[in-house]
């Protein structure tokens, strides 16, 4: 359906848990918020739902503190609207709660979203969901103020790689203008959100820098137990070393692997014309054509061998074609 007709929906609504996607981005956290907010504007009750725990750097958002975890809900709201979720899968411990609702609808601009629910309005085109939020702001009716903008601006730059990816077109900076004029304070949005990190963080990037490995193109590093354990340092501070393998001159592929328990988690970064989403398909996972992420049950060593070698072979397909 049409933006205006998910607005139009959405106004029939009472109560809505907005949802957002497994290891929430900024987008989702971004987006969770601004939406609750809108509706709650409309005189609805809504709920920010998340279906993991809300990385501490977004936690300075207005609003962050009151967003949940599904079995924390105190109540079953009868509509669950999915923000930035680009399947069931995504919705991890959040998807019983989205498939028990009365009313279901998505907002997203993932090109691989098919539409889930009872309704969706996806826009596969679009830098970020926060964007389209903001244009859901205006099929509502609702007044973009402050605390929306900021949340959305987060949400705009986590997706454009502060407006440095290739998604970066002409209404993401539409968008973000909007979000200026609406009160979002860049240098501390994007200080807090993107830039400030604790030392163990840092001493975490040094560990896992002198690990990194590499050649023809694509390099990699890692992050153990041993290294979190010598540096008091916790997963999450180790979500943005990815871009570093990235960074490298010559770089088409920079990849990232951490321990979790029994799986290891794999981040891809693709530095142009790769497609890291279709390589993460490979190993069950998916994301968008630059950034993309899969969770397997290896360990980090065999996950390593694998993920390297698939890459190999799939940027070698890519050179066939080009
Ligand atoms: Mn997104």
């Amino acid at each position: 359906m049409t933006m205006n007709e998910l607005a139009a929906w959405l106004k029939d609504q009472q109560d809505v848990a907005v949802i957002g996607h497994v290891s929430p981005d900024g987008d989702a956290v971004g987006t969770v918020l601004a939406v609750k907010r809108m509706l709650e504007k409309l005189g609805k009750r809504a709920w920010g739902v998340l279906p993991d725990p809300l990385p501490r750097r977004y936690a300075f958002l207005p609003g962050a503190g009151e967003i949940c975890l599904p079995e924390n809900l105190p109540c079953r709201p009868q509509c669950a609207l999915a923000v930035d979720v680009s399947d069931l899968c995504r919705l991890g411990s959040a998807r019983d709660l989205f498939e028990a609702a009365l009313h279901q609808g998505v907002l997203d601009h993932h090109g691989t979203n098919a539409g889930f629910g009872q309704v969706w309005h996806v826009e596969g085109d679009r830098a970020s969901t926060g964007e389209m939020v903001l244009e859901l702001a205006g099929e509502l009716g609702v007044e973009v103020d402050r605390d929306m903008a900021r949340c959305v601006f987060v949400a705009l730059c986590t997706d454009t790689g502060n407006f440095n990816y290739k998604n970066t077109d002409g209404r993401a900076f539409l968008a973000a203008a909007a979000c200026v004029q609406a009160g979002a304070d860049v240098e501390e949005l994007t200080r807090r959100a993107f830039r400030e990190r604790s030392e163990a963080a840092i001493r975490l990037l040094g560990e896992a820098l002198s690990h990194m490995g590499g050649e023809d193109g694509i390099y990699y590093t890692y992050v153990d137990d041993e290294m979190l354990r010598k540096t008091g340092a916790t997963l999450e501070d180790g979500s943005r070393i990815v871009n570093y393998m990235n960074e490298i001159s010559g770089a088409r592929v920079g990849l990232y692997f951490e321990q979790h328990g029994e799986d290891t988690k794999i981040s891809w970064r693709s530095a142009g014309r790769v497609n890291v989403a279709a390589i993460a398909g490979c190993f069950g996972g998916g994301g968008h054509d630059a950034a993309a992420g899969a969770r397997v049950r290896l360990p980090m060593r065999e996950a390593i061998s694998q993920v390297l070698q698939k890459t190999r072979e799939c940027l070698k397909g890519s050179e066939d074609k080009c």
